[in-house]
């Protein structure tokens, strides 16, 4: 395949580049590079043939025009986007902006492109996440692709408007849109303001551990190299107007995620500051905080033959040690563009 891919310096989309390139594919990946872009995530396949960065916003259609133009793309892979839930309630114009703004443009520009050069093979993927169906209770049943959308923050609700225009590509111009949700990834180069990362290195720093309200939130955790190839499953064989669901089947309260990462880091990093789960602190909650997700995947195992191959327990400790073994991924940025601080508190 000939990939368009947005969003390849990020944790996500770096993955899929360097499972694409890996797989003979050739990427062109469109990234800003934001504080959440990093080349050192591509650096094992930069200097391949197969791949090219180029430093475009995907609202600057101008730009976007011409990567079109000048790559001759088979599938779009759409996965640049502000990410984070609490940067979302601090600032949401950005996630209007980049999220629905640049996914408009984005389909915009595909769509013109494809006008030009009709291919029957082309698909353009647009990837999303299981916030925008809202928050579950413990005894609802998981998402599936017919829940209804319920977006609650300012990050889930730019993400189901770009899904919903993606969609209304399909629909109103024929437009060959594959949509996919994920549920909470987890792995290697992920930006150390999320859930697990944070925990790790504070851990590992002997820091607090700051536990939003009681900590009983759920979030169904995915290893970040599943969901790269349940994406490139869904770019090879996606039908067009399709929906396709990514979990993990590993439904964990934050709480019990932390306490495994205490442990962990017990266990590889030494002694001296054991046992960690003492560092664990309850702060104050984030503001309209979901309670729970969880993804029923069972269509998209049928569809596309994918399930998740990685256990919870096997892929945490990895990525504890991962982050472990690579302290000059996340010493510069905790010393540079992100301190560590609490976000979203609404303080
Ligand atoms: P990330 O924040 O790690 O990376 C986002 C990337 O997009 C960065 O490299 C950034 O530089 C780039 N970017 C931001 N604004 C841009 C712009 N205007 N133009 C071009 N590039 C820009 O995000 P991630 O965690 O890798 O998530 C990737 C995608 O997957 C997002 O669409 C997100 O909503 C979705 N998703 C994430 C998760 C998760 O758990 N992280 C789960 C499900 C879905
Ligand atoms: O310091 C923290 N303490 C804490 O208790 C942080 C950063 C988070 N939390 C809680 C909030 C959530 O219940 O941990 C849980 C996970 O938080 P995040 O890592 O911020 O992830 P979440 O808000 O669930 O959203 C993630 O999953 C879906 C990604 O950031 C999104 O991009 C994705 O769409």
């Amino acid at each position: 395949m000939r990939i368009l891919l947005t969003g390849g310096l990020g944790f996500i989309g770096s993955a899929v580049v360097r499972q694409a390139v890996q797989a003979g594919h050739t990427v062109l990946n469109l990234d800003l590079q934001t504080y959440a872009g990093d080349p050192r995530t591509v650096a094992s396949v930069a200097d391949s043939d197969l791949y090219e960065h180029r430093t475009v916003d995907i609202c600057d259609d101008g730009a976007v025009r011409q990567a079109f133009e000048d790559f001759f793309p088979d599938r779009v892979m759409h996965l640049a986007a502000e990410s984070h839930v609490d940067r979302s309630i601090d600032g949401p114009a950005e996630f209007v902006r980049t999220n629905v703004v640049g996914t408009t443009v984005m389909l915009q520009e595909a769509q013109r492109w494809l006008t030009a050069h009709p291919n029957e093979q082309f698909r353009f993927v647009h990837i999303s996440t299981d916030e925008v169906f809202g928050s579950l209770t413990l005894d609802d049943e998981p998402f599936c692709e017919t829940t209804s959308y319920d977006p609650r923050s300012p990050y889930s609700a730019s993400k189901a408007a770009s899904d919903h225009f993606a969609r209304a590509w399909f629909h109103t111009y024929d437009f060959p849109v594959v949509v996919t949700n994920c549920s909470n990834n987890y792995g290697p180069f992920q930006f150390p303001e999320k859930l697990i990362p944070l925990m790790v290195i504070k851990a590992l720093n002997g820091e607090p551990l700051p536990v939003y309200g009681k900590g009983d939130n759920i979030r169904d955790w995915i290893h970040v190299e599943d969901h790269a190839e349940g994406l490139l499953q869904a770019a090879i064989e996606g039908q067009a107007g399709s929906t396709y669901l990514f979990g993990g089947d590993a439904e964990r309260t934050n709480i019990d995620v932390v306490h495994m990462i205490c442990d962990l880091v017990d266990a590889v990093a030494g002694s001296g500051e054991a046992p960690r789960r003492n560092l664990i602190t309850y702060v104050t909650d984030r503001p309209g905080h979901d309670h729970r997700y969880a993804i029923d995947f069972e269509t998209t195992t049928n569809r596309l033959g994918w399930k998740p191959s990685r256990s919870f327990e096997d892929g945490l400790r990895d990525t504890v040690q991962w982050y472990l073994d690579n302290d000059d991924y996340w010493e510069p940025i905790l010393a540079g563009r992100y301190a560590g601080t609490r976000l979203g508190s609404a303080e």
